[in-house]
């Protein structure tokens, strides 16, 4: 699907607006300085930030109206006038949801950036950031690849909608937006944020901290999801080629992955905002990503949900070097 030769283009998202710890803003510079350029480039990519920038720096801090000049950090090709608006919206709760314009308007910029790369023929590479961002990942890949399926590997279901959730924090919803569930056709997102995605098109892998109603809506909607529990049942492998068949049977789609850290089990990547014990090996996690790449058909990767902030500096290591090691068997590097 892709274009020309192998091209990646890097979308850096230091975003956290989508759930309650600061922190995972720092994800993407670390990811970044740790040697992810260096390291795709030795796989034979071409590595583009999209910008003059190193990474595409998204803003996100609310700053008090007050204080008006050059507090907006240059932010690749958003303009500073976007980062004025983003950064002066009054962010009330809306109905439950926390940071709703925030979220929104963060989202919107990230798709249109998913979009543009994915036009190009390079794969996106989006890192976040909290998962919310989600929003915009797929809905930018979406809108380059309409029959794209969507693998989403993950603890979590991410499938509240602004009606279900009982922390409000978007991180735990961007599924239900991207599904068009009941409840996510409201302001602002419904502002440029169009249901995108049929239940059959998404697939889950890693499951295991579903909440009550989330597990309502998969069941009311079909959607499959292989919990901890099948990848023990069966393995990793058939688990794999079980989503597969699911989503892309004749493996003729293009795939968008979004990939949560915190689907590793805590002592893989411990620094993560909402660790669960019971997740994926090393290996497990990381023969989902050689599997993907083996198929041809990855499009768009995600990798979201590194925190720096958190634990001691050898987990932050652990947890870094796994993102890396996440999005480099994603573009295809061999074991052998
Ligand atoms: N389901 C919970 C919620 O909606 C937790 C979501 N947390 C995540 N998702 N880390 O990946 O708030
Ligand atoms: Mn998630
Ligand atoms: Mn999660
Ligand atoms: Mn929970």
């Amino acid at each position: 699907f892709l274009k020309g030769n192998p091209t990646v283009g890097i979308v850096g998202c230091p975003f956290s607006g989508g759930q309650g710890r600061t922190g995972v803003d720092l994800a993407p510079n670390k990811l970044i300085q740790a040697g992810l350029v260096e390291q795709l480039t030795n796989l034979g990519w071409e590595v583009n930030y999209n910008s003059q920038e190193k990474y595409i720096d998204i803003p996100y801090n609310p700053i008090p109206p007050s204080s008006s000049t050059n507090q907006s950090a240059k932010v690749g090709n958003i303009s500073q006038d976007d980062t004025k608006t983003i950064q002066r919206l009054p962010d009330e709760d809306i109905g439950k949801m926390k940071k709703p314009r925030l979220v929104s308007s963060v989202n919107k910029l990230v798709s249109k950036e998913v979009e543009d790369i994915a036009k190009k023929g390079w794969l996106p590479l989006t890192l976040g950031g909290d998962h919310s961002l989600a929003m915009g990942t797929v809905s930018g890949t979406k809108a380059k690849y309409p029959d794209a399926c969507l693998i989403w590997v993950d603890a979590h279901a991410d499938i509240n909608t602004p009606n279900s959730t009982d922390s409000g924090n978007l991180h735990g919803c961007p599924v239900s937006f991207l599904l068009g569930l009941e409840g996510t056709d409201v302001a602002p997102f419904n502002e440029w944020l169009k249901p995108c995605l049929k239940p059959q098109e998404i697939v889950y892998i890693g499951l295991r901290d579903v909440d009550g109603p989330e597990k309502e809506i998969l069941k009311k909607h079909g959607i499959k999801a292989f919990s901890m529990h099948h990848v023990d049942k069966y393995g990793i492998g058939k688990v794999v080629e079980m989503a597969l068949d699911h989503v892309n049977p004749d493996r003729s789609k293009p795939i968008h992955l979004s990939y949560d850290v915190d689907a590793l089990d805590p002592i893989v990547a411990p620094s993560t905002g909402t660790p669960v014990r019971g997740g994926l090996s090393f290996r497990e996690g990381h023969y989902i990503t050689e599997a993907l790449a083996e198929t041809g058909c990855l499009v768009s990767v995600d990798i979201m949900e590194v925190n720096p902030s958190l634990l001691d500096p050898n987990s932050v290591e652990k947890t870094v070097a796994a993102g890396l090691s996440l999005a480099r068997a994603s573009l295809g590097e061999t074991l052998l």
